[in-house]
């Protein structure tokens, strides 16, 4: 496996490959479909009544959201709100959950979601969090999984594009981020020609906090203006270390398609982020100021956000030893770091092999000094120092690997629409098996950690045309269950996804079923305008604020009429469940609401907010078909001309 070799192949290749990616990526052409045999229906039979043995956190692409869902079945069993507001839930709507979404650009109702990235102790998913970042307005989140609920949003100062994230260390010391768009940082206004000159790129460390999970940025290292893609950390004897993609390392500020890929070589840029600790201990980050959020929602289930001003930025050049680059075809995309943390694989999109870089070879390379110039400060070492071998022929378009802990790690590729698995021992084709199509990334559970959990291979094709019954112009995005545990892939399923999937994660069921929250405590309830019985409920005027203190329980509002309303008010439901039961929500709308209805759980106390643009009684009523008697669950508040002389008055017992 000569480089010299692949080098030749690769400039015959790409030129062609250039043209497929611009093209109809690679749908199947009547490639026969996988027939799932009865013998697959039974290994995806989850009877009635029965649990699935996989919990899968799918991103939500566009969305902005995860999904979860269960497998092998492949049953969607819910969809958490996490950039984008949710009408189903209310979320971003309540006042309780609407600070979740400020920014410093102010209220960001949506995202770009891709990567959801289980924490982990000793590189093993330990079920506490999940964390998703959201790639259009730079942020992460950090979601609760005994409650699936979102639990903190963090902006990155200083960054664009937030693609090559969270990707955990492997005790979930850090979160990382990386600007997959390069910008003038700070911002500034200077002509886009003059990209090389002033645009950066930046690599973020977020601290989170091993107790609570609260995050911050820790630091941030300034690097050369490249489109920072993907990302992975070491683990294992590579622990300490975080590994990110970058492609246009040409600096092409247009046309990217073309202009990005003219060099041979891009870089897998190896940060001992260890090292970084040190340096900015010792003081040599610089404070830097910056304007990014940070919201939380603290125990009473009430969102807060607050401004941060400054971020810590370290230059490569104060800090040696900190990042190296190793040369890797041609733009590539995932960064993947095996069970062993021994190699780092990485998906060249115009590659025509995949490269596995030797962790072992980059620190004797580092220690010999076995260099190829530099770019920026940063050493580039020799592509064959540090490579441990090519797999070749793999397929067309290689994108993401994910590894099964017996030895064999499968490919994503993107062009040839299939997944390909091969030998960590001699980087050697074992299998390969299509799918339908365009697959992006790829998801084993556990395999992107030090002990995957294996079984099976999940595809997460971008493309689905003549795999369900047609939709109109918009088709579903999809996944498909593969069974790894013989000697040949076998396809068990496909089924839809929620937006377009990114990236997924998996951990078996067991790690976080019983621990999954059913009721809040109503005596425990905490949020200021929660009520903790019927007798408390009340209504209070505050100039042209109403309150309205209520409670649901089945199968009525307390209080259900409410008088005394003018026009010129705001009006504000503040809803308490007062069941305690599991699996009992109630929902709150009323006529014309510019937002949506509440979902409260059990427990816990939701507001909306109304502004009433008319005189009249008008409906409230449950939305969640609670109880037999749900249609009962309703309820009339009257709206008077300004300046009415009829007060403010309701039935509630008091
Ligand atoms: Cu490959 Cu955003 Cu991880 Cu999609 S990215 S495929
Ligand atoms: Cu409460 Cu329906």
């Amino acid at each position: 496996m000569s480089a010299a070799v692949s080098q030749s192949r690769q400039a015959f290749a790409v030129a062609a490959l250039i043209a497929a990616l611009a093209g109809t990526a690679g749908c199947g052409k009547g490639s026969g479909p996988a027939v799932a045999s009865s013998d697959a229906a039974s290994k995806v039979y989850v009877a009635p009544g029965k649990y699935d043995d996989f919990y899968a956190f799918l991103s939500g692409g566009f969305s902005g959201q995860v999904s979860v869902y269960g497998l092998p079945s492949g049953r969607l069993l819910r969809v958490i709100p996490v950039f984008s507001q949710d009408p189903e839930k209310g979320w971003g709507y309540s006042e309780q959950t609407k600070p979740m979404l400020n920014t410093s650009y102010g209220f960001i109702p949506w995202d770009d979601a891709h990567h959801p990235q289980l924490s982990q102790t000793d590189g093993v998913p330990d079920g506490r969090w999940l964390f998703i970042n959201g790639n259009n307005t730079p942020r992460v989140a950090r979601l609760d999984l005994a409650e699936m609920d979102t639990k903190e949003i963090l902006e990155i100062p200083n960054g664009a594009g937030n693609h090559a994230s969270p990707f955990v260390t492997q005790n979930t010391e850090y979160a990382v981020s990386a600007t997959r768009f390069s910008v003038p940082t700070p911002q500034k206004d200077v002509p886009i020609s003059t990209y090389k000159e002033n645009f950066t790129g930046q690599l973020t460390f977020i601290s989170v906090d091993k107790t609570t999970g609260r995050m911050s940025v820790a630091f941030q290292i300034s690097m050369p203006g490249y489109d920072y893609d993907l990302s992975h950390a070491g683990k294992g004897p590579s622990h300490g270390w975080s590994f990110f993609t970058s492609y246009n390392t040409e600096q092409a500020n247009t046309l990217l398609e073309r202009n990005a890929s003219q060099n041979d070589k891009d870089f897998v840029a190896a940060v001992h982020w260890q090292e970084a600790e040190k340096c900015v201990a010792a003081g040599k980050a610089k404070v830097q100021p910056a304007k990014y959020a940070h919201n939380w929602t603290d125990e009473a289930g009430i969102a807060h956000s607050e401004m941060l001003t400054s971020t810590k930025v370290l230059a490569v050049k104060d800090c040696p030893g900190l990042v190296y680059f190793l040369p890797t075809p041609k733009s590539p995309h995932g960064v993947d770091v095996d069970p062993t943390g021994e190699y780092i694989v990485a998906g060249g999109k115009l590659a025509t092999v995949i490269p596995v870089h030797s962790f072992t070879k980059m620190l004797a390379a580092i220690q010999n000094q076995k260099f190829d110039g530099e770019r920026e400060g940063i050493p580039i070492l020799k592509y064959e120092e540090v490579i441990a071998g090519e797999v070749q022929n793999p397929g067309l378009g290689p994108l993401h690997t994910e590894f099964d802990g017996q030895g064999y790690a499968y490919t994503s590729m993107f062009i040839s629409s299939e997944i390909v698995k091969w030998s960590l021992k001699d980087f050697k084709v074992v299998d390969r098996i299509p799918v339908y199509y365009s697959i992006g990334h790829l998801m084993i559970p556990g395999g992107d950690s030090r002990k995957p959990f294996g079984k099976y291979v999940i595809a997460l094709n971008k493309i689905t045309k003549d795999r369900y019954l047609p939709t109109g112009p918009e088709l579903a995005q999809s996944a498909q269950l593969i069974d790894i545990t013989g000697a040949k892939m076998q396809v068990l399923l496909d089924f839809p996804t929620i937006g377009e999937p990114h990236y997924a994660q998996a951990l078996p069921a067991a790690t976080i079923k019983d621990k999954q929250v059913r009721t809040y405590a109503i005596a425990d309830n905490k949020d200021p305008n929660g009520v903790k019985s019927e007798k408390e409920t009340k209504v209070k005027r505050d100039g042209k604020a109403v309150h309205i203190y209520m409670t649901a329980i089945r199968s009525h509002f307390v209080p259900d009429n409410v008088e005394g309303v003018q026009l010129g008010d705001t009006v504000y439901f503040h809803v308490t469940n007062l069941e305690q039961d599991w699996d009992v929500p109630h929902g709150f709308a009323v006529t014309g609401a510019r937002n949506s209805e509440l979902l409260v759980m059990p427990g816990q106390t939701r507001t909306v907010t109304w502004v009433p643009d008319r005189v009249g009684v008008f409906p409230f009523y449950c939305t969640d078909f609670c109880s037999a008697l749900h249609q009962e669950m309703q309820g009339y508040i009257r709206v008077s001309p300004a300046g009415t002389k009829i007060q403010l008055t309701s039935n509630s017992p008091q």
